[in-house]
């Protein structure tokens, strides 16, 4: 057994890489931490939780567990657990260098579409002077954000910064400078039908799960594009490559699918109108998931509230 004092005791379950947020906790002087599967720790001395995407059923092995600290934004990776302790508190990860990371590869494949640049690198490689107009003008191409709360509230200040149209759907009312607000499930089809580029920032929660399907597609304007920043389970993986090769969207972004890693015979690695990027659209940055774990710490040591607790029966 490590260290064991009168302190609170931190469990953490790294991704895979997290080496440096190891190293900016281990040792901090408010806790004493074990990283599973390395550290020997006792379960019942484990007063809070730090991790991802835990195994099934893990977490009810821990039996003085307080509180779990999400080191994502989205935290279906511990409610999908059937056996999830459902009396502690979730925190998630709520961080502007996350928020404006999510944003610039939002603007940054929204800027590619519009702008052709697939074909201008396809160009390229046959020596091809190849000119081409936009379209149309930005101020003209809508793109439509499919969840605006932390992270789509940012993207969508940024791409209005580049004189896109942008509109926004969510459960309630928004009220975002700039941004058509449509709410709720009636108002999807109005908000869909006016989308040249959708891009889908939803947490995945029973509600959400599958949206993105054929009925979805078809709502969709032709030649519209698809990016998904979610979560694989919001996409009808089958249905967007009918969608696709029926030549009624445009294209796909992909950076979220429903087997992570995406495995390598999936046939969207290769599909001509498929980006793939390996769920990096925004990456935690371990010196902030460091600061946020103390914090949340020092907030139970001090009986102050935790800041961001998720709202388990909305599930985010
Ligand atoms: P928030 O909880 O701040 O925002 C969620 C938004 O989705 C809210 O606007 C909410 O509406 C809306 N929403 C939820 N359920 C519904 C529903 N049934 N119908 C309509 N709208 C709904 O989350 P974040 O912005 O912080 O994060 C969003 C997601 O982004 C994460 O859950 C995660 O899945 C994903 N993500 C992906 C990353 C990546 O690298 N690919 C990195 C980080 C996050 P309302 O405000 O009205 O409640
Ligand atoms: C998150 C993620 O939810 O990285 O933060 O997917």
């Amino acid at each position: 057994m490590t260290g064991l004092s009168g302190k609170h005791h931190v469990l953490f379950l790294l991704p895979p890489g997290w080496d440096a947020l190891s190293k900016a906790l281990f040792g901090h002087a408010a806790f004493n931490s074990f990283l599973h599967g390395k550290d020997h720790y006792a379960p019942q001395q484990i007063d809070y939780f730090v991790g991802f995407r835990p195994p099934h059923g893990f977490l009810k092995t821990l039996p003085r567990l307080k509180a779990i600290f999400s080191l994502g934004a989205g935290v279906d990776g511990f409610l999908r657990d059937p056996e999830f302790p459902r009396h502690l508190p979730v925190v998630r990860f709520v961080d502007e260098t996350l928020q404006r990371e999510m944003a610039q590869y939002v603007t940054m494949h929204s800027l590619i579409i519009h702008r052709h640049q697939r074909g201008f690198d396809a160009a390229q490689k046959e020596h091809a002077w190849r000119q081409r107009m936009l379209a149309r003008p930005t101020r003209e191409v809508c793109i439509g954000i499919l969840g605006m709360g932390d992270i789509g509230a940012v993207t969508a200040e940024r791409l209005l910064m580049f004189d896109f149209q942008v509109i926004g759907w969510s459960r309630s009312r928004k009220s975002v400078p700039g941004v058509t607000s449509y709410a709720g499930k009636e108002e999807l089809p109005k908000f869909l039908a006016r989308c040249d580029i959708l891009v889908c920032m939803l947490p995945l929660t029973p509600e959400t799960e599958g949206l993105m399907d054929a009925k979805l597609f078809a709502g969709l304007p032709k030649g519209a594009w698809v990016m998904n920043v979610g979560r694989g389970g919001h996409c009808n993986e089958r249905d967007l490559l009918a969608a696709l090769d029926s030549d009624h969207l445009g294209g796909a972004v992909l950076d979220v699918f429903q087997t992570e890693p995406l495995p390598p015979d999936n046939i969207l690695w290769s599909h001509p109108k498929v980006t793939v990027t390996p769920h990096i659209a925004g990456i935690t940055d371990p010196r902030n998931a460091a600061a946020f774990v103390v914090d949340c710490v020092a907030r139970a040591q001090s009986g102050a509230p935790f800041k961001n607790v998720v709202d388990l029966n909305k599930g985010y």
